[in-house]
């Protein structure tokens, strides 16, 4: 029988990279994000490999998630790999400027919006003792950089997270991983900067950066090991990138 994945933030960049190659391996897939318009897009291109379903909902607005994930039609309430790759940075201010509308946004989406669609979604998991929880960090949950600092903390929370997740579910066999990416081209400097094309473009400038689909193909990687295989924590970067803050754009 084909597994079901459920993919947050699979409207753009990482998330949507995932979901196609999810849906190309023989994987259900549940697609999630606000954008209704690029989830029918979406489900129209990947449906002709696998059977899809769509959640448009914030991942900040807790009732939402449970009603969607609890509603979902039997044949794709048995969720056996959950992708929490929903996030972004908003701003890149040093802390005496940050913006508080800024920080909890990202302290909403990153952190609380991880837990609550980990938490609709382990208890079915746990029933079946199986499944795999994939969650998207950064390198900036692994050393800071200036102007990172609330961006910087929930992806050290994700990283927290991770490792605790990966105690208390393993009881039930319920593999539990992160993957931390360096700097991908996606839509991620467009939503820091706020929808400034042109310093979203710069982050990118000079070297070949990460691309979503590198980031998808890990993680198929990942999980298509054996079941005894967990692959717990992986950092991944641009060969151009050494560091947050060091990155050769001679390359
Ligand atoms: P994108 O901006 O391209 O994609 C972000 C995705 O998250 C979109 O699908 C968006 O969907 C979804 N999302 C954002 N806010 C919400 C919300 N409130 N509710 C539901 N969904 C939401 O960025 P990336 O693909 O790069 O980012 C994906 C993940 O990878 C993030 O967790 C990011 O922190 C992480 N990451 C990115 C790196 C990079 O350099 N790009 C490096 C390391 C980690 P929609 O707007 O439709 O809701
Ligand atoms: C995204 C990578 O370096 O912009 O998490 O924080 S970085």
């Amino acid at each position: 029988m084909n597994k079901t994945a459920l993919v947050t933030g699979a409207t753009s960049g990482i998330g949507r990279a995932t979901a196609r190659i999810l849906a190309k391996n023989n994987y259900k897939i549940i697609l999630c994000g606000r954008r209704e318009d690029r989830l029918a897009s979406l489900e129209k291109e990947l449906s002709e490999y696998t059977e899809i379903h769509t959640l448009a909902f914030d991942v900040r607005d807790k009732k939402a998630v449970f009603e969607k994930i609890n509603a979902l039609p039997a044949s794709f309430s048995n969720i056996d790999l959950l992708i929490n790759n929903a996030g972004n940075a908003h701003g890149l201010d040093p802390i005496q400027n940050g913006n508080i509308d800024d920080w909890d946004a990202m302290i909403d989406i990153n952190v609380k919006g991880l837990l609550y669609v980990s938490k609709a979604v382990i208890p079915q998991m746990m029933e079946r003792k199986s499944g795999h929880i994939i969650n998207i960090g950064s390198t900036a949950g692994k050393e800071v950089y200036p102007n990172g600092n609330v961006y910087c903390a929930t992806k050290h929370a994700v990283d927290a997270l991770n490792k605790s997740m990966k105690m208390d579910l393993n009881p039930y066999g319920i593999r539990v991983g992160a993957i931390h990416p360096g700097l991908v081209q996606t839509e991620f400097s467009e939503v820091r900067f706020k929808g400034d094309k042109d310093k979203a473009a710069n982050v990118y400038k000079g070297f070949k950066p990460l691309q979503p689909e590198d980031i998808a193909d890990i993680i198929h990687f990942v999980v298509s090991r054996p079941y005894h295989v967990n692959i717990s924590d992986l950092v991944v970067m641009a060969s151009a990138q050494a560091s947050a803050t060091i990155v050769n754009r001679s390359s």
